[in-house]
């Protein structure tokens, strides 16, 4: 594990990826408990790939750059802009949800005003989507980036391998990520690749792939913050693979417990990310125990109040069922 001095962040920036890292955390605890109680439909969360997403989205220029998330990365939108009540809003089906007006099923992320692209249920159509992004930098010489993440079973889709082929050919500013956590609903990475490292694709499209452990902040930082920069510097896509955990089931919708075991889920959670990070945090000098507890303190309380804010919103009128559906 790299310190987190190596990162040249400085310590405001280091306090600051802890608040994000711990606001993901507790405000998908929140999306879980609202299924629980009937309050929203669903949710999948991202609980374990929380410090991973802090660093990745960290190394991004948010005024410009664009992202094309998948469903798990509710923190990397946060950091990108997105507020809590406008996730909660997305969860709560409210008129005034950034991502598409209550119309998209929760954690389908989306904000014109932050240049996040909205995408399909369908797994990895982002993909394309984000070829196409770093496609109109070239033409229009312009010089942002675009990001696009994945799991590792739907990086199997027939779609990734053409964005990768074109933005290899074009040397395009995509970064393309897979978060690779082991499993694809039920089924374990045994079953899904034959590959050693998902990022071993990218010589195939003719440039670099890199397999980063997602618990490391420091090293997904520099990682993301080179890749970034190569691809302003029109030197083409990057293949970044993290590893992460997923902490939680699949979804709302489904109980790991059923294909995992109770050993493989223990260990999982002795190496928690947040734990981790906190426990790096207090020994690299950061901050103390006592601060850490005083910050958790303030985001429940933010949670709680961006909750409360979301729950009170209007729901969108039943007349205006197909507008933002169809283009006009
Ligand atoms: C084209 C398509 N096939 C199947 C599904 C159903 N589905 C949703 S998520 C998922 C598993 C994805 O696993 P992975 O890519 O590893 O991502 P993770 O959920 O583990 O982050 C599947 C099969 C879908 N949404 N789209
Ligand atoms: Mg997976």
């Amino acid at each position: 594990m790299k310190t987190l001095k190596k990162s040249g962040l400085s310590k405001e920036q280091i306090v600051q990826a802890y608040r994000e890292v711990l606001r993901g955390r507790r405000l998908d605890e929140r999306l879980w408990q609202l299924t629980r109680i009937g309050k929203t439909s669903f949710n999948i969360s991202g609980q374990g790939a929380e410090v991973a997403q802090v660093a990745m989205a960290m190394a991004f220029d948010h005024e410009k750059d664009y992202f094309l998330p998948y469903y798990r990365d509710m923190t990397a939108c946060l950091v990108w802009g997105m507020s809590s009540k406008d996730i909660l809003m997305g969860s709560f089906g409210k008129d005034a949800d950034p991502s598409s007006h209550g119309r998209q099923m929760p954690n389908h992320y989306g904000s014109k005003e932050h240049n996040i692209v909205s995408f399909s249920s369908t797994v990895s159509t982002q993909m394309p989507l984000a070829t196409g992004v770093g496609y109109a930098a070239l033409l229009e010489n312009k010089d942002y980036v675009a990001l696009t993440t994945t799991g590792e079973g739907s990086a199997n889709q027939g779609e990734v391998q053409e964005a990768m082929n074109f933005a290899g050919v074009k040397k395009l500013p995509v970064i393309f990520v897979v978060e690779n956590n082991a499993y694809a609903i039920s089924t374990p990475i045994d079953e899904q690749y034959a590959n050693k490292h998902m990022s071993d694709r990218a010589v195939g499209y003719g440039f670099e792939g890199i397999t980063v452990d997602g618990n490391d902040f420091t090293e997904v930082y520099l990682t993301f913050k080179k890749a970034v920069e190569d691809a302003r510097n029109k030197k083409g896509p990057k293949l970044i693979e993290l590893m992460v955990s997923r902490l939680t089931s699949h979804s709302a919708d489904d109980d790991q417990t059923i294909y995992r075991s109770k050993e493989e889920i223990e260990s999982m959670k002795e190496k928690d990310p947040l734990t981790d990070f906190e426990k790096q945090l207090i020994k690299e000098g950061y901050l103390t125990q006592e601060e850490i507890d005083a910050i958790d303190v303030e985001i429940r309380a933010e949670v709680d109040k961006a909750t409360d804010e979301a729950e009170a919103m209007p729901e969108p009128a039943a007349d205006t069922l197909l507008d933002e559906v169809y283009a006009k």
